[in-house]
């Protein structure tokens, strides 16, 4: 049987494009910590190490394979909003991001939600904030809650599509995917949507890309960051200053390529036909709740294809854009055999040394597969060999240890450009359960 399973790989590197089942990729993980809850960043440092956002309310310092210092670089426990220990739940401490000059301005942002704010409508769930805060020189590394400085809120109607992924683009600019609002039936529908949807509504930053500059405040606004002068509603008439691109859905995952021209990767969770990667521009519209991958989207059927015609333009007669790669979700398409899972986790392009057959291309996965159970997969989206088009969608086969690897909660990305794969071993939030890999080449397969 192992015989048989080299003599595929064979036959398949010699013809042109393996077709996605017969060649799945095979990789390896090597676990690297534990003894978290759910991890959700990981952002090396540099010198060496790294911090880890784990959902709870804990960022810690990671030295190395299987060092996790146990006590926190920053416990933010208790400035969350409430979260269901033991059970699923969207919020909590969700991301961070080092400022791109760390090395001198040893700033740290981090996007968590927090309790609902005093001017937030009195019906609404929690406030996702975005703060900064300063890592004091020397050991141990350690940030005194109070030095917290919050930057950017946005008040959220429900638990859930809290987006709240952030990263600082080539231009210095900081990055904040904020997700449609949430609500029990989805579909951009319910307390705190606009009717066309947050997605199509200009004057909400849910649903949207943000783009700010923290190095400096704005007095006359009375925000504590710039807008950028070529932000696309920089002026404020036609729309929020802030936002960047819109209408994506829920964010999770938000990441530039660190090679090629830089570009802006989201992954965007769909609602259950169709889970989809963009590579977001200034401006651009990415078609929620009007679209869901490359189909229309019905909002009163959201688990049926579509009957009316694909929309093709939003509200002021701008193009709709087209996701770069998308898979089936289990929600709309049961029993379909080309099912992938049933919600998209965002990763890297990779740019590292380790794989290098998924040089260029990018590495993600999905939260839990088709199951709804801790059963998490991997794949590689294949850039198109002429650089236009669909990409398309591989699952990775992991081999090896770290086989089961549970719910995939998040990816990170090391200076060298291995990426990590980071999961939660239960669906629900339960000390111990979280895991960081690193991605490996597979263990040989021996011929015997
Ligand atoms: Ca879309």
């Amino acid at each position: 049987m192992k015989t048989a399973v080299l003599l595929l790989a064979v036959a398949a590197s010699l013809t042109s494009i393996p077709h996605a089942s017969a060649a799945a990729t095979r990789v390896g993980l090597k676990l690297v910590a534990d003894g978290v809850v759910e991890p959700l960043s990981f952002n090396p440092l540099p010198g060496g190490g790294a911090l880890v956002a784990d959902q709870v309310g804990l960022i810690r310092l990671w030295q190395g394979d299987g060092k996790l210092a146990e006590t926190p670089v920053l416990d933010l426990a208790a400035k969350l909003s409430k979260i269901n220990h033991g059970a699923f739940d969207e919020r909590g401490l969700l991301c961070l991001a080092l400022h791109p000059g760390f090395k001198a301005d040893r700033r740290v942002f981090a996007t968590y939600t927090a309790p609902r704010r005093t001017s937030a409508p009195a019906d609404f769930d929690c406030t996702l904030r975005v703060s900064e805060f300063t890592l004091p020189a020397g050991e141990p590394m350690r940030i005194d809650p109070a030095s917290e400085r919050v930057v950017f809120e946005v008040d959220k109607p429900y638990f859930n599509h809290n987006g709240g992924r952030i990263a600082f683009g080539p231009d210095g600019m900081l990055y904040i995917s904020v997700g449609d609002g949430g609500g029990p039936k989805g579909c951009d529908i319910g307390n705190g949507h606009a009717p066309e949807g947050n997605g199509q509504n200009l004057r909400t930053p849910l649903a949207k890309i943000l783009r700010i500059d923290v190095d400096a405040r704005d007095e006359a606004r009375g925000t504590a960051y710039r807008i950028p002068k070529d932000n696309p509603f920089a002026d404020g008439k036609d729309g929020l200053p802030e936002i960047y691109a819109y209408g994506v859905r829920n964010p999770w995952a938000m990441t530039f390529d660190r090679g090629g021209s830089r570009q802006l990767y989201v992954a965007d969770v769909g609602q259950m036909r169709w889970e989809e990667v963009d590579v977001i521009v200034k401006g651009g519209n990415y078609g929620w709740p009007l679209r869901e991958g490359f189909d229309g989207f019905d909002r009163e059927h959201p688990e049926l294809a579509p009957t009316a015609p694909k929309a093709e333009k939003g509200l002021r007669g701008e193009p709709l854009i087209d996701p770069i790669a998308a898979y089936k979700n289990v929600g709309g398409f049961k029993g379909d055999p080309e099912v992938l899972g049933n919600s998209v986790t965002g990763g890297f392009v990779y740019r590292g040394k380790a794989l290098p057959e998924l040089a260029g291309h990018y590495i993600y996965g999905d939260w839990s597969g088709a199951q709804g159970t801790p059963q998490g997969r991997l794949f590689v989206a294949r850039r198109p060999s002429d650089g236009k088009g669909r990409w398309t969608v591989e699952p990775l086969r992991v081999d090896g240890p770290g086989k089961l690897f549970g719910c995939v909660t998040a990816f990170g990305e090391d200076d060298d450009g291995e990426i990590y794969v980071l999961t939660n071993g239960s669906t629900t939030l339960t000390p111990g359960r979280g895991k960081i890999w690193r991605i490996i080449p597979a263990p040989v397969v021996k011929a015997d």
